[in-house]
């Protein structure tokens, strides 16, 4: 049997689609039951070298080395991560955009901003996050999936690269890819009216070929919760509050209580956006909740 190595495109049906170079169809695959037992060993974007019978089924055996890995949306060797959001239904989030941006700067990913349904956007909503996340060195890509605005210049930035979309259920990651990749036809659903939520359409992560490089579509959220995450990773998060930390009295400081803090003065002259430090603040005390919660247990 013949040893091949290649790319994990989605975890199916119980068999893992595997790319390998040259050839035009992934291979479907199993794992040992040892790898089986920890549901991260194996994620969509491992490499992986497996034994493959006539029929084309193969054994995986090995996952090689990870460049990055990334928890929520579940994905290993990034080049670029998408956060995807809506300029309504669902509404934009302030919270939820620094939560996903914090787990892909954590992960040491580089992460884009996508407002997607530009159509619908409320006066002033687009130039507010620019104002925010720009400055801060995330580029933001506002598109319409239903008008085609804004989307060359997003396929473009995501040409030869492998690229994840993550966002809330409903923000139309899907619908974004459809428009990017004419080739390809992701299902997408309705938004509910009563609570403009998506209603969870994507149900797994794949990776789609794309010009050089590929695209993943990834499941919607509803809520982005901090499991496992340290107060000390949710403030290291946060990129630009290090240069103002020189002026914090206390080492460490946590920007919160303590007296003469570099960064909330820096918050309170509009060097820090208010609303990321609020985010943290939000962060701190999710944290906090949750480790409260397994105190107690
Ligand atoms: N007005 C408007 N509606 C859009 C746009 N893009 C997507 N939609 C609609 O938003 C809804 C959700 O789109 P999806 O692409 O399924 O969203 P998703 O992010 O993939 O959702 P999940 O798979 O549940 O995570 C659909 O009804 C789309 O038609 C847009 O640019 N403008
Ligand atoms: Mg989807
Ligand atoms: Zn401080």
């Amino acid at each position: 049997m013949a040893e091949l190595q290649g790319r994990v495109l989605k975890n199916y049906n119980g068999y893992y689609y595997v790319q390998v170079d040259g050839h035009t169809e992934p291979f479907t695959c199993k794992v040992k039951g040892k790898m089986k037992q920890n549901r991260f060993s194996l994620a969509t974007g491992d490499m992986v070298t497996f034994e493959a019978n006539e029929k084309g089924e193969g054994m995986i055996k090995k996952v090689l080395a990870r460049k990055n890995f990334l928890l929520r949306p579940t994905m290993a060797n990034l080049d670029l991560f998408v956060a995807t959001f809506a300029c309504a239904a669902p509404d934009f989030s302030f919270l939820l955009a620094d939560k996903l941006l914090a787990l892909a700067e954590l992960a040491k990913i580089p992460a884009i901003l996508v407002l997607n349904k530009v159509d619908t956007a409320p006066a002033g909503l687009v130039e507010q996050v620019r104002s925010v996340y720009e400055p801060i060195g995330y580029e933001v890509f506002t598109v319409s999936a239903k008008t085609g605005s804004g989307v060359d210049a997003l396929r473009a930035r995501l040409r030869g690269r492998i690229c994840a979309f993550g966002g809330p259920s409903g923000v139309g990651k899907s619908s974004t890819i459809n428009a990017i990749d004419s080739s390809v036809e992701l299902r997408t659903g309705a938004v509910s009216e009563k609570i403009g939520r998506g209603k969870h359409t994507t149900r797994f992560a794949q990776l789609l070929p794309f010009d050089e490089g590929y695209i993943a579509d990834t499941p919607g959220f509803g809520n982005l919760l901090l499991e496992g995450l340290e107060p000390q990773q949710a403030l290291a998060s946060f990129r630009e509050f290090a240069v103002y930390e020189d002026g914090c009295r206390f080492c460490p400081c946590t920007h919160t209580h303590e007296p003469v803090c570099g960064v909330k003065e820096a918050v309170a002259a509009g060097q820090i956006a208010a609303s990321r430090y609020e985010s943290y603040l939000a962060m701190l005390e999710e944290i906090r909740l949750i480790k409260e919660k397994e105190g107690r247990k």
